[in-house]
């Protein structure tokens, strides 16, 4: 570690009142360069630490950059995972609240329920498929706390990969016999087509996807818990959304999920 004493608890103060004052800060590379990896975990893990002391309660994973043009644009060669919050989770019925956010974009998931614990470094995406109880459509709303949404790999993981909102569609069938990999999905807004992707646009097959985070969690002694929700990764690019937007997304066998933005 080369951050001084004490500078982990002023990043995470410094992220956190930027999420509760919703607006954008300067990424925290710009002071810190030098911030490896490894530290950006640990301050991502203080940082939901000290959402927990405020009464948030963990409730499952998202991973981030699981397709390979989001991977280039980055110019990494892996995927990014946070964790996802009690207090993240929007019912299908309840309007999206513009002013509670920064400049929020949705982009179309697919969401694990997990039965049983899974933990170790040789999980396989047959081994995720094995302890999914159910999947359902879902949508994230990623809300960087940065400026214009502009931030290295360190600052967005520090930053819990610029989670924010999530909602899960009322849908939710066994991944026994869904073809995943395959399956279409059509993102609309205000009834207007946005985006299209499959789900093989996540490492390949969304379960891969799992399975990856499995592991990296599984390097530090953690894992997934039985009860736990995972967010796979995005299938298309992101959108912008404003109040009044609709914002709904269609997959082939697994139904579909939208919000509206007020
Ligand atoms: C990082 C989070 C990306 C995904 O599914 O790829 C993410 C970002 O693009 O702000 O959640
Ligand atoms: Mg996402």
């Amino acid at each position: 570690m080369n951050l001084t004493q004490g500078v982990d608890t002023e990043i995470v103060d410094y992220l956190l009142s930027a999420e509760k004052e919703c607006r954008e800060v300067v990424k925290i590379t710009d002071q810190y360069p030098n911030l490896t990896f490894e530290e950006a975990y640990a301050i991502q893990e203080k940082l939901i630490q000290r959402k927990e002391q405020e009464g948030a309660r963990r409730i499952g994973l998202k991973l981030g950059l699981t397709s390979k043009p989001k991977q280039e644009m980055m110019g990494v060669h892996e995927a990014i995972y946070g964790y996802l919050t009690d207090d993240m989770l929007v019912p299908e019925w309840r309007p999206v609240e513009f002013n509670k956010l920064i400049h929020p974009k949705a982009e179309p998931e697919i969401a694990f329920f997990i039965a049983e614990d899974l933990q170790g470094t040789n999980i396989t995406a047959a081994d995720v498929l094995r302890v999914t109880q159910y999947v359902a459509p879902a949508i994230e709303i990623i809300d960087s706390r940065y400026l214009n949404f502009k931030f290295t790999l360190t600052d967005v993981i520090a930053d819990n990969c610029s989670s924010s909102r999530f909602i899960v569609g009322n849908k939710w069938l066994s991944p026994i016999g869904l073809d995943l990999a395959g399956l279409g999905m059509v993102m609309s807004k205000n009834g207007e087509v946005a985006t299209v992707g499959a789900g093989a646009a996540v490492l390949g097959h969304p379960a891969t996807s799992v399975a990856w985070a499995v592991n990296k969690l599984g390097a530090i002694g953690k894992g997934l818990r039985k009860g736990d929700v995972v967010l796979s990764g995005a299938i298309s690019e992101a959108i912008m959304f404003e109040p009044g937007d609709t914002i709904a997304v269609q997959f082939a066998e697994l139904g579909s999920v939208s919000f509206s933005c007020k």
